[in-house]
């Protein structure tokens, strides 16, 4: 039996920009000027011979005939699961059959290895149906290959030409667009006659620029850690005896942290960007939380809580320099490395290898926090942070801090901790209004761009704190967001990952309030999403986009 909520959620019907409102035919495309990358043109534009410094595009009303030749489209969705994929699928499915009932969407199971394999689904209403407004990536499943070699692209190429496909709609973050752009331009360049378009996801919310002003997912993973951080901070507020150290996901840039801190006025929000900024240690991080928790038991407040992005361990410099000396090792000596059985054995052969300076780093940590240094790579040669467990290491530290501050008799509290990690809850929660609305725009739009022949372009939908109807879709081409980075020790074209700007008015806000949520108790309780009622409530968008925007 399914849930009321649930069977709620399956007949709400998303809100779409104006532009789309008036059918399907009285739409066109409007291309604005060429455009370059966000840095090292020279490079990227001689990896993207076919597709860099393609325009712009907006839609403006005019008359096509999009219908007029049934098309095949083929989807996928990659990389971590963010809430409202399903509605990107559902609203290129209903714009593919708006435009013609006899065109076809194809789903590739598993992500871009079910492209490469030909493991697929063809949508139908009674399937999709079932999906419509719900989160999760279950539709069709997910995963983080990354699509790089020739040898995958000719294998999508022979699948593309079995199902006689238009296009294919990439629904992923910054790397699985990436892929997107190379596969473009891989078909540009061979005269494929298959358009690639790819849709901004992850909660993470570091795949924006002035085009794309948030990532999907992003406003309803934010609510549900802020509905939970709320709930902890009434209950730290109610029994006033332990501090909670909640690490929060968002791989790299701590957007999740700040948001969450926008909405729930916690004692403490470390920002990685910041500790890499004004290059702070770990024992610097250490000494500035131990004297927040110092301060308020001076006056009696033995409880607080504390938000650690996830991936803070990768920005204090000590740390980063020892993660990239690692991260080269295991792809050198990848062979070697992955024969090694024990921890013991790995702990060893690496030791010999890092730099002084970052052996000393490495020594730093306790073995569980050297075990998860040391754990596999992702596809894309990233540390997975989410498994090391930076809010348990920060606790440990902090309690070691205080214990020589009490022994100065520098502190005179009572340190009791819980560590929690939020992550896992919140990526395939039903999504908020904002993202059904938003994801749904952006598989609709990603249907015009396909019809319009572009390719290599990543679906925009913007000026997103005004209400849907005046939202303004288009697109963007990918080659404009590249630049070149070192991957698995090679440089490589990629999309620049838009980290937390200090100088932005989320930071800002945020830097300007903090002493005061640090010593006083200044908590705020955003509760639950709701999905119904007045649009104040329902659609507000997240804190961080209304300041990034607001005039
Ligand atoms: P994407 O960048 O693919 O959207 O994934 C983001 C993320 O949710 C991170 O916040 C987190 O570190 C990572 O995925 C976890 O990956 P996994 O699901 O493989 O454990």
């Amino acid at each position: 039996m399914i849930s009321p909520l649930q069977k709620y959620r399956y007949e709400y019907q998303p809100k779409l920009p104006e532009i789309y409102r008036a059918g399907i035919n009285q739409i066109v495309p409007v291309t604005g000027a060429p455009t370059t990358s966000v840095a090292d043109q020279d490079e990227v534009k001689k990896l993207f011979p076919s597709t860099y410094g393609m325009p712009e595009v907006a839609f403006a009303k005019g008359t096509n005939d999009y219908g007029k030749n049934r098309i095949n489209v083929g989807v996928i969705l990659s990389g971590g699961q963010a809430p409202g994929g399903h509605n990107v699928i559902c609203g290129l499915f209903d714009a593919l059959k708006k435009a013609n009932p006899d065109n076809e969407l194809i789903g590739f199971k598993g992500g871009p290895s079910g492209l490469t394999d030909d493991d697929f689904i063809v949508f139908t209403s009674e399937f999709i149906n079932q999906y419509r407004n719900t989160g999760g990536f279950d539709i069709i499943g997910s995963g983080r290959t990354k699509l790089e070699t020739v040898e995958q692209f000719e294998k999508v190429k022979n699948v593309c030409k079995k199902h006689d496909m238009n296009g294919i709609v990439i629904i992923g973050g910054d790397d699985s667009n990436t892929n997107a752009a190379v596969l473009a331009e891989y078909f540009a360049a061979h005269k494929v006659p298959v358009t690639v378009i790819g849709c901004p996801k992850t909660i993470d919310g570091d795949l924006k620029n002035k085009d794309i002003e948030v990532s999907f997912g992003f406003d309803t993973a934010t609510k549900v850690y802020s509905e939970l951080i709320g709930n902890i901070e009434r209950d730290a507020n109610s029994a006033k005896k332990y501090w909670h150290f909640i690490k929060l996901m968002g791989r790299s840039a701590s957007h999740i942290a700040l948001e969450c801190a926008l909405q729930t006025q916690p004692n403490i929000c470390i920002v990685s960007e910041e500790v890499e900024s004004k290059k702070m240690s770990l024992s610097q991080i250490i000494d500035q939380i131990a004297e927040v928790v110092a301060a308020r038991a001076e006056d009696g407040n033995n409880f607080g809580v504390a938000l650690i992005p996830e991936g803070l361990i990768e920005f204090i410099p000590e740390v980063k320099v020892l993660i990239s000396e690692l991260n080269d090792i295991v792809a050198r000596k990848a062979d070697e490395f992955s024969g090694l059985e024990s921890f013991e054995d790995k702990k060893e052969f690496i030791e010999k290898l890092l730099s002084p300076a970052s052996l000393k780093a490495f020594k730093v940590f306790p073995d569980g926090i050297k075990a998860q240094l040391l754990m596999d790579r992702d596809p894309h040669g990233n540390v997975q942070v989410s498994r090391i467990e930076t809010e348990k290491l920060l606790i440990e530290l902090v309690g070691d801090k205080l214990k020589q501050m009490k022994a100065n008799g520098r502190y005179h509290g009572k340190f009791s901790s819980q560590n929690h990690f939020f992550g896992y809850e919140g990526r395939c929660s039903f999504p908020s209004n904002f993202d059904a609305d938003y994801c749904y725009s952006l598989g609709y739009n990603a249907f015009f761009l396909m019809c319009g022949g572009f390719t290599g372009y990543l679906s925009s939908v913007r000026n997103l704190c005004r209400p849907a109807i005046e939202w303004k879709a288009g697109g963007v081409p990918i080659t404009m967001m590249m630049n070149m980075e070192v991957r698995n020790g090679e440089n490589k074209p990629v999309i620049r990952k838009a980290l937390v700007d200090l100088e932005g008015k989320p930071f800002a806000y945020f830097a300007s309030h903090r002493d005061e949520w640090a010593r006083k108790t200044c908590f705020t309780f955003p509760g639950a999403i709701q999905y119904a009622g007045p649009a104040e409530v329902c659609d507000r968008p997240t804190i961080t986009l209304s300041l990034e925007h607001e005039k």
